[in-house]
Formats: structure tokens, sequence, C-alpha cells
């Protein structure tokens, strides 16, 4: 029988995934990259081991997994509107070591950080792997993670992993004077990667799902790339339905595609246990209802879940919610039985 390269494709995502042929354990390995250096609040880097106690032992106990803990890396503050770069690139470093590893002996990385700075850890290993290629980005979060150095108010950089991957330098008008030092880091952040691509991703290849806190120079990046991204108020009006088939469409021309999950895209009702929480965010059935879907798409090349922070909100902590979340999205796409 003819089978074309498509069905194989579907066929080895669908082994991949389901557990009774075994595919599911053998081919996953959990990486958690255990570092808070880009949050303004600490305590972020205990979320991924947090998050794991929480999860089903069926996914956990089987799992091969590996920590990346950058307890050794200083917490350099020199570096005024670029906080902790230099660890921050460190920590980085060493994820996208693990991930390309994991991703050469044929497993699907399925990464746990800290902080959402990690976030350029995937995009950057794909780039490594396969530097001729199209990654696709869904990026569910309440903030748009696209500040640069020049622009932050803050200077925390787990608001700006997109920005560095889409090779975002200097604006015409910057906000912040940035010195020699942080400039050169910044250029080091969006070249990371043993080949240097810089840009990793195009505008095109970016999909924003629940963005609904972002400040003016977010607001125009997003105008000026015109990148694609839905709201709570299109969540409203369009479905959820609706969205996820234009994120799929959006996103068709890319050869793969990357899921990262900020638990701040959730509504703080269901929990403020993540250092930046923003109000009219996703329900826990919206974000199963999106994870599930995307989870299922048979050319991930990686889903990441990030900026759980247990010393945050211990009354309603974050990290069961976001287990409840998973366990249910994994069920639903067919990873769990
Ligand atoms: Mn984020």
């Amino acid at each position: 029988m003819w089978v074309s390269s498509f069905d194989l494709k579907e066929l080895f995502a669908y082994i991949c995934r389901t557990p009774s042929l075994g595919g599911f354990v053998k081919n996953v390995k959990i990486i958690s990259i255990e570092s808070d250096f880009g949050a303004g609040k600490k305590g972020a880097k205990l979320g991924p081991q947090a998050l794991l106690k929480e999860l089903p032992n069926s996914l956990t106990t089987q799992i091969q997994q590996e920590r990346i803990t950058v307890s050794d890396l200083n917490e350099n503050q020199e570096t005024t509107f670029a906080l902790h770069i230099d660890s921050i690139i460190e920590t980085l470093n060493r994820s996208i070591k693990s991930i390309t590893e994991a991703v050469e002996s044929n497993q699907f990385p399925w990464i746990v950080s800290g902080d959402h700075s990690n976030g350029l850890a995937a995009i950057s290993a794909y780039k490594n792997l396969y530097p001729e290629k199209k990654l696709g980005v869904i990026w569910i979060d309440a903030h748009a993670d696209i500040h640069t150095p020049y622009t932050s108010p803050s200077g925390n950089m787990h608001g700006m992993p997109l920005a560095a991957a889409l090779g975002i330098g200097m604006p015409e008008k910057p906000l912040n004077k940035i010195d020699k030092y942080t400039q050169a880091a910044w250029k080091q952040m969006c070249e990371l990667g043993s080949k240097r691509v810089s840009p990793k991703i195009q505008s095109s290849d970016l999909v924003f799902i629940d963005i609904r806190d972002l400040e003016s120079e977010e607001i125009e990046i997003l105008a000026s790339y015109s990148i694609r991204h839905f709201t709570p108020k299109d969540r409203l009006t369009l479905g959820l339905e609706a969205i996820i088939l234009e994120a799929k469409n959006a996103l068709s021309h890319c050869d793969h595609i990357l899921v990262s999950f900020d638990v701040d895209s959730m509504d703080p009702s269901i929990s403020s246990g993540t250092g930046t929480p923003v109000h009219g965010g996703l329900s826990k059935q919206d974000a199963i209802q999106l994870l599930s879907h995307f989870l299922a798409l048979p050319n991930l090349f990686s889903f990441e879940v990030t900026e759980i922070n247990p010393l945050l909100d211990r009354h309603n902590p974050m990290e069961i919610s976001a287990a409840e979340v998973l366990a249910e999205a994994f069920k639903k796409a067919g990873f769990l039985s």
C-alpha cells in the first residue's frame, strides 16, 4: 500500500503519544529548567518540581527526566535593563544542549521551566537542529514577552524571549539607555545556539493567544511586525474553536510547532500563584481545550509549561491547578489513558 510522508508522520505521532503502544513513555523526556533569573519575583525556579509532584504518576514516574539547575550561577545585578543577562545566557546554553541531545536521541522534549525567559531555549535548540526549517510558535500568555532591554520598564528578562527570537535590536526611539556591555550581551542572546542563527523565527511564524497586558512599545511591535494575536475579547466573540483553527492555519507554512504555555494566561481566579497575574484570562476548561488540541498536532516539536511560583498564593497553589489542567489536556489529546 502506498503511504504518503504525511501519513507516516501522523502514524509516528500516534505511536509516540499512545501509552498502550509504549510510545509516550519511551519517547518523551521531561526537561526541567529550574531557573527564575528572568522573573521579578523569586520562587518560580521551584515551580517545575512542585508541578511534577502533582502530576499523575503515570506521567512522571516512568518518563525520563533531566533537571537543569543553576544554583552555581550569579545573581548579577549590574545590567539594569537586562537583569541577570549573563546567568540567563548560561542557563539557556545548558538547556539548549539538553534539548538538542534529547531530540537527537529521538525523544520529544517536554519543558517545564521556572520563568518564561527559558522559552528561548527550545526555539534556539530547534534552529541548532534544523537551521533551514521553520518553527511556528504558539505563545499562550497574558503578556507578549516581546520587550528588549531598550524598551523594558523593569529589565526583567522573562518579558523578552520573543524579541530575542525575532532578533529585534535597538528601536528608533529607545526608552532606555543601554551600555555597550548589555548591547553585546543582547546580541549574544539573539544569536544563541551553536549555529548562531538570528532571527530564529519570522513574525509570521508566531501566534499569541489570550494576551491582555501590553506596554505601548509592545503594541507598536505587534502592529509594525503584523503579528497574529488573539485577546480575551477575541475569545469571547470568535470562540476558542475558531481561534484554534485560525492559529493552526496561520502556522500551516511551518515545518514544526512549539507550544509555550505560561500559566498566567489563565485567570487569577484559578490561582494567582504566578509572578504577574492579569484578570480576564482563560478558564480551566479553556486551557484544557487549547492544550489538548495543540498537543495532538502531529508536527509538535516541543511543549513548555512555565511561570508557576510555589512561593505565592499558598491558599490556592498554582501547581495543583496547572497539574489538573495538564492531566486533563494530556488525556484528551490521547497521551494518557
Ligand atoms: Mn510569559
